[in-house]
């Protein structure tokens, strides 16, 4: 039991302040300008976009993609990181309107697979042996637009090709109940491992959990990971928080529920997460309010937050957490952990 612990972010994790009321409010940086902050902050790799890590990649020859991913991988050598993961940004574009893989319009539902194969290709460049699928626009905004037996069975059509296109790929499903959809196709954990079942290679289809996204669909992320866990499909993590059913907040980690967050390291490290190379994701927003010199603490506190949730999980008493749980005293038991959480 201990988990091995590396934290990666993505670039969009720093961020302007643009909300969907009032546009920016610190200056943006250039990714050049983000690299050098991964190691000072406390993280060893970076999570990508497709479009983070080659910009404007809709005109660009599958030549210049590699090129270009190159190029990015010899920075990234150079400051001493690994790619995690390649996720196709699906949402910005305007073929994408109504989703990608499950689109009404089947150009549309092409482009969006040519932006999965151009992602795979670059995670091969980078050497990330993951790609992240956020099914954003995957969904409907009224339920008679689109039939969900042929939405899944066309969101599994396209992974499966995938699995063909890159024999070694994996693919990590990230799910999200809501938000931009009012209804996002593959909600939740459980979803995401049975549409794994739907292909050429379920052992190559996981998930990464993020909080948030789980406590949107009222579940405990802790437990989430624990089922993915069973399955051997915790591929990656986006720990983050989350204040009860409303926007994605992507709040600090543990900055709302602290026993919530506990729980999550808790699993984590009982059952060794990142044995086989896994990374902490850390997809967390800095507050709107936060001045432009002090915009990324919400990076490294996240990171302080879980090491030292970790050194209280580890410092527990397990013998007497065992002797609580064999009498079936569990309000003890809770006295306990909320104790070592107080610092008691
Ligand atoms: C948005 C998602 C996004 C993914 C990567 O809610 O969390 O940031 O993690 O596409
Ligand atoms: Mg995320």
């Amino acid at each position: 039991m201990a988990g091995k612990f590396r934290f990666t972010f993505g670039p969009w994790n720093i961020h302007e302040g643009a909300d969907p009321f009032g546009p920016d409010v610190r200056k943006p940086m250039t990714f050049d300008q983000k690299l050098p902050l991964f190691k000072k902050l406390g993280f060893d790799g970076v999570q990508f976009h497709d479009d983070d890590a080659v910009p404007e990649l809709n005109n660009l020859t599958a030549a210049k993609i590699k090129a270009e991913a190159k190029a990015l991988k010899a920075k990234l050598d150079n400051e001493g990181l690994y790619a995690e993961f390649v996720a196709p940004r699906l949402w910005f574009d305007e073929r994408t309107i109504d989703g990608g893989f499950t689109s009404n319009c089947p150009k549309c539902r092409a482009f969006a697979k040519e932006r999965f194969k151009k992602s795979i290709d670059i995670a091969n460049v980078l050497g990330a042996p993951l790609i992240v699928l956020w099914f954003a626009r995957e969904g409907t905004y009224i339920r008679e637009a689109k039939d969900s037996k042929v939405a899944v069975e066309r969101i599994a059509q396209v992974i499966d090709e995938m699995l063909e296109y890159d024999k070694k790929i994996k693919i990590a499903v990230e799910p999200k109940p809501n938000e931009p959809m009012d209804h996002t196709y593959i909600p939740t954990t459980g979803h995401a491992i049975a549409l794994g079942l739907l292909t050429r290679d379920p052992s190559r289809v996981g998930v990464n959990i993020e909080s948030a996204h789980c406590i949107l669909a009222n579940l405990d992320p802790s437990d989430e990971m624990g089922f993915a866990l069973a399955h051997n499909k915790l591929f990656s993590v986006h720990l983050n928080d989350q204040n009860s059913l409303k926007f994605d907040q992507d709040k600090s980690f543990g900055a709302v529920d602290i026993r919530r967050a506990f729980n999550q390291v808790r699993i984590l490290d009982k059952h060794s997460y990142g044995k086989n190379g896994e990374s902490v994701g850390l997809d967390v927003k800095v507050m709107r309010t936060q001045k432009q010199d002090v915009n990324l603490k919400h990076l490294s506190n996240s990171i302080t937050i879980f090491n030292d949730l970790l050194a209280i999980s580890r410092g527990l008493n397990q013998k007497l957490i065992d002797e609580l749980i064999a009498a079936r005293d569990y309000e003890e038991l809770e006295l306990l952990i909320i104790h070592a959480l107080m610092g008691k």
